[in-house]
């Protein structure tokens, strides 16, 4: 029999136990665009507990628009084999390139993380984090809505072995935690900024610049560019996710 109280409890009861087995993990990432989805796929196929918290109801970050709104993104050859990975389609255009649906990309990043064991929660964000002599240890999260509303309430705390800053062009984590520890592992030490376009050596960058921002902080994505002071790059989007995979293979080696 449909029940209004059975249904109540079973989402309660699910819900309470997805985030209880999130308090304490081996990677916590924020953000869920391409990059923190990758990156959450590859993880948690590497044995990895790892959980994404992202600020919106819909995980895709910039994904969703394409380019200006039309629905499809490009990939490079570089990384094709992470399109075939997770079974997105794609053409080949006359330029050599791939060209995917956006739609079907958010889609199929999104279903492969949470098939592989990745815990996904949406409309948290991640507005601190913890500091201790070993680095960040996790993150300080609340309800999107809480912001959103203006509302004085304290948050909660995930406690986890390593964090990604997946939030891209904004990089709030690495604002953050530069605020906090001073510092960062940049050649300033400072957020360096995003510079404008050039797709070309900011497909390769955003690669080379994911990497440990801060003591046991990664940054992946756009927000590594960001953070390093590389260029945007447009609708393409092999170097997010060469990112996002990247920065799953480096944690994968420490834990
Ligand atoms: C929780 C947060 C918080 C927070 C933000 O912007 P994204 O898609 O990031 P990437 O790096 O995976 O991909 C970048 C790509 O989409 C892009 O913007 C490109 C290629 N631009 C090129 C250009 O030239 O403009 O996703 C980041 C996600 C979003 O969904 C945010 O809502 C979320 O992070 N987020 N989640 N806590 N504090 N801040």
């Amino acid at each position: 029999m449909i029940d209004e109280t059975k249904i109540t409890r079973a989402i309660l009861e699910n819900a309470f136990k997805d985030i209880l087995d999130s308090l304490d993990i081996d990677v916590a990432i924020a953000g869920g665009g391409p990059a923190g989805l990758v990156a959450a796929r590859y993880l948690a196929d590497g044995g990895a507990s790892v959980s994404l918290f992202e600020r919106k109801l819909s995980v895709g970050g910039g994904m969703w628009g394409g380019g200006m709104m039309f629905p499809k993104i490009v990939v490079q050859e570089a990384a094709k084999g992470i399109l075939d990975d997770f079974g997105i389609n794609y053409i080949e255009d006359k330029e050599g390139q791939y060209v995917a649906n956006s739609l079907e990309s958010v889609a199929k990043l999104t279903a492969k993380a949470i098939d592989a064991g990745a815990k996904i929660f949406n409309a948290i964000s991640v507005e601190d984090v913890m500091i201790r002599e070993s680095g960040i240890t996790g993150f300080v999260i609340n309800w999107s809505a809480v912001g959103a509303a203006n509302l004085h309430v304290d948050p909660l705390t995930i406690a986890s072995k390593f964090s990604i800053d997946a939030t891209g062009h904004p990089t709030e984590v690495c604002h953050i935690a530069r605020k906090k520890v001073g510092k960062l592992n940049t050649p300033s030490g400072e957020i360096e900024g995003e510079l404008s376009m050039w797709a070309e050596k900011s497909e390769s960058l955003v690669v080379e610049n994911t990497k440990e921002v801060y003591s046991n902080l990664y940054v992946a994505g756009m927000a590594a560019n960001a953070v390093f002071g590389a260029p945007r790059m447009g609708p393409i989007f092999g170097g997010m996710m060469l990112s996002g995979k990247k920065v799953a293979e480096l944690i994968l080696e420490r834990l």
